[in-house]
């Protein structure tokens, strides 16, 4: 069932072509800290926020960042959950995801399996969502025992895509993992674009306008940013990369 989350980023989307989504890693920003960036990249126009991420695992300190960020924004809090330890309350939703590529069934449907009890008590809106780790030595990569697809091979990307299409999931997450050194290619964007009709995000790597412009113009619907921000980057700069997004599809 399509909830209001996902309702809201689709009608984003008709107005702004592409749209910006800021990770907050509970355990590298404080709370004061995360509610101020919250509400700086609200203003730059961020439709959502993520918590979440591999190594964030103390499920009280990202449950504390969540109830504190939701006082000071309107956008909606969407869970990025590395582990059933990233299921906490007061989110408006959660990318309720499956690593598709990893070596370890854990993180295909049993991770799922013990979250989803909790997802249904917390009221979060599940978003459908295919996990696709591109690349390897990043923490998704390590943690989720993913086989990353390699950078140059698009068609394999496009495949799991595809079957995530199939399997009636409604976005997928184009992974290269936090900081990472090499972003999904413009050319994998496009060849996944061309297999998958759903809400296509990506994310990893990602810290200037032309990066981020490519990859609109390849076809994705929403970019994830986080490292750039953690690392100093300044707000001027992420207002430019959300601009030129939103006008360069
Ligand atoms: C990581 O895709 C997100 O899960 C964001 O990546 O931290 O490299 O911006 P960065």
């Amino acid at each position: 069932m399509v909830g209001k989350v996902e309702l809201f980023l689709k009608s984003e989307l008709e107005k702004k072509n592409a749209l910006l989504f800021v990770l907050i890693d509970s355990e590298v920003s404080n709370l004061e800290a995360s509610s101020k960036l919250a509400q700086d990249v609200e203003k730059i126009g961020a439709s959502a926020i993520l918590v979440g991420g591999s190594s964030a695992t103390d499920q009280i300190e990202m449950s504390q960042v969540v109830k504190g960020i939701k006082q000071g924004i309107k956008i909606p809090i969407i869970l990025f959950p590395g582990n059933v330890t990233g299921v906490v309350p007061d989110a408006d939703a959660i990318l309720f995801s499956s690593l598709m590529n990893s070596e370890n069934p854990y993180f295909i449907t049993q991770a799922q399996a013990l979250a989803a009890p909790s997802v249904a008590k917390f009221g979060l809106e599940p978003l459908p969502t295919a996990y696709l780790v591109v690349g390897d030595g990043t923490s998704a990569w390590f943690v989720g025992s993913a086989r990353g697809i390699p950078f140059e091979k698009p068609k394999i990307a496009a495949a799991y895509s595809l079957a995530a299409q199939f399997l009636g999931m409604r976005f997928v997450y184009l992974e290269a993992g936090s900081g990472a050194k090499t972003h999904v290619t413009p050319e994998m964007v496009k060849t996944v674009r061309r297999a998958f009709n759903g809400f296509l995000i990506v994310g990893g790597g990602i810290k200037d306008v032309e990066t981020a412009e490519s990859l609109v113009k390849a076809g994705a619907d929403a970019l994830v940013i986080g490292t750039f921000l953690e690392q100093g980057g300044s707000i001027t700069k992420l207002e430019e990369i959300t601009k030129a997004i939103q006008r360069s599809k």
